[in-house]
């Protein structure tokens, strides 16, 4: 599971988001400093059609976790964000950056993105250069790795006191390491989200298409108090409400697509009589690496992969079908599992 944390300055529509992804009915404006957190299956149709060809008994869909935290400061430098909140944020994965754009005399999207950076950069600013100062005090001691440390700090620090988010910069991998003791907030892959009034839903993918092109950060475009006010009611008629908006693309679907993408996950698919589940995996791992996310059982004493495309799972109209059709590979340990693979794991312990 990972988890994405909702920023924005004051009154962006952080909560609002977070209720249209999440359907936790947390009530918008609330009390600053406090960290709401929740847990939400990731729709996939694909769990869905497999689970009806193979009469599954349960779905079970990958989660991603969202955390919105209040207390964002509006004096911008200084005033820093809720050290309670902070922690929480910390701990993500992936930031979304909300940008209020459903009230036309609001402040323009791309001055508030900056402005946002601007305060994340001082909050990291604020944990970096300490750890600059000791590390280079060790330095001077003669402390062993301590010169590492101290000059990814002070490089660090250099960065954030122009304003520069620390994901902008190169790092080699042990110097990544080094930061990441300290959790920077621009360290971490992030998307912005244009929070769109429900007149605009209709033109979603124009308006982020626009904005991304001035971000130069990802950026997704979404109808949140429409999709929060939707989330309160019964699906059909979510479903009816969205459509009627013009709503082509939900929240979730966009922000989830897009952070996993930037965090570099995929999803393979297990299916069977008791259930159809998907799981996210890094991009790029084997067959025994995914067998190992199923359980650690099937990593240790994994023989081989059963492999089957999930396009041709469905052309075939199910998995006994495909592999009558010779569409199933047998996939030793050394094979790279792919988006949609539908895996059957071989193992022996
Ligand atoms: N009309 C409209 N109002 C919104 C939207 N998003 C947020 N608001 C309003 O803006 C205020 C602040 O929203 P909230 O989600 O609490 O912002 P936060 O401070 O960033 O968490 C509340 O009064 C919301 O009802 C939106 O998309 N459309
Ligand atoms: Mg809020």
């Amino acid at each position: 599971m990972r988890d994405v944390g909702i920023v924005g300055l004051p009154q962006s529509g952080k909560t609002t988001l977070f209720n249209a992804l999440t359907r936790a009915g947390v009530p918008a404006g609330g009390a600053a400093g406090k960290a709401s957190v929740a847990a939400v299956p990731v729709p996939d149709p694909r769990v869905d059609v497999l689970s009806e060809l193979e009469r599954s008994r349960k779905r079970v869909f990958a989660q991603a976790r969202f955390v919105d935290v209040a207390g964002l400061s509006a004096g911008g430098p200084g005033g820093g964000l809720a050290a309670q909140g902070l922690g929480a944020l910390r701990e993500a994965d992936a930031l979304a950056m909300v940008l209020a754009a459903w009230d036309e005399s609001g402040p323009d999207p791309v001055e508030a993105a900056a402005e946002l950076t601007l305060e994340l950069t001082v909050a990291d600013l604020e944990s970096v250069a300490g750890g600059a100062e000791k590390a280079a005090k060790k330095a001077r001691a003669g402390v062993k790795d301590a010169a590492l440390e101290a000059e990814v700090l002070a490089r660090a620090r250099d960065l954030l006191d122009q304003g520069t988010p620390l994901r902008d910069a190169g790092w080699e991998p042990e110097e990544a390491r080094v930061l990441r003791n300290f959790a920077p907030l621009t360290l971490k892959p992030a998307l912005a989200v244009l929070s769109l009034a429900e007149a605009d839903a209709a033109a979603a993918a124009d308006r982020a298409a626009g904005t991304e092109a001035k971000l130069g950060l990802p950026t997704v475009a979404v109808a949140a108090a429409l999709e929060a006010e939707a989330a309160e009611l019964p699906p059909e008629d979510a479903a009816d409400l969205l459509r009627g908006y013009g709503v082509e693309r939900g929240g979730l679907d966009q922000v989830v697509g897009t952070a996993w993408r930037l965090l570099d996950l995929m999803t393979f698919l297990t299916t069977g009589e008791d259930e159809t589940r998907a799981w996210e995996v890094h991009r790029g791992a084997t067959a025994p690496e995914a067998a190992g996310r199923i359980h650690s059982d099937l990593q240790r004493g994994f023989i081989r992969a059963e492999v089957i495309a999930y396009d041709d799972v469905v052309a075939a109209g199910g998995w006994d079908a495909a592999r009558s059709k010779g569409l199933l590979r047998t996939e030793s340990k050394s094979y790279v599992v792919q988006e949609g693979d539908v895996l059957h794991i071989r193992f022996n312990v």
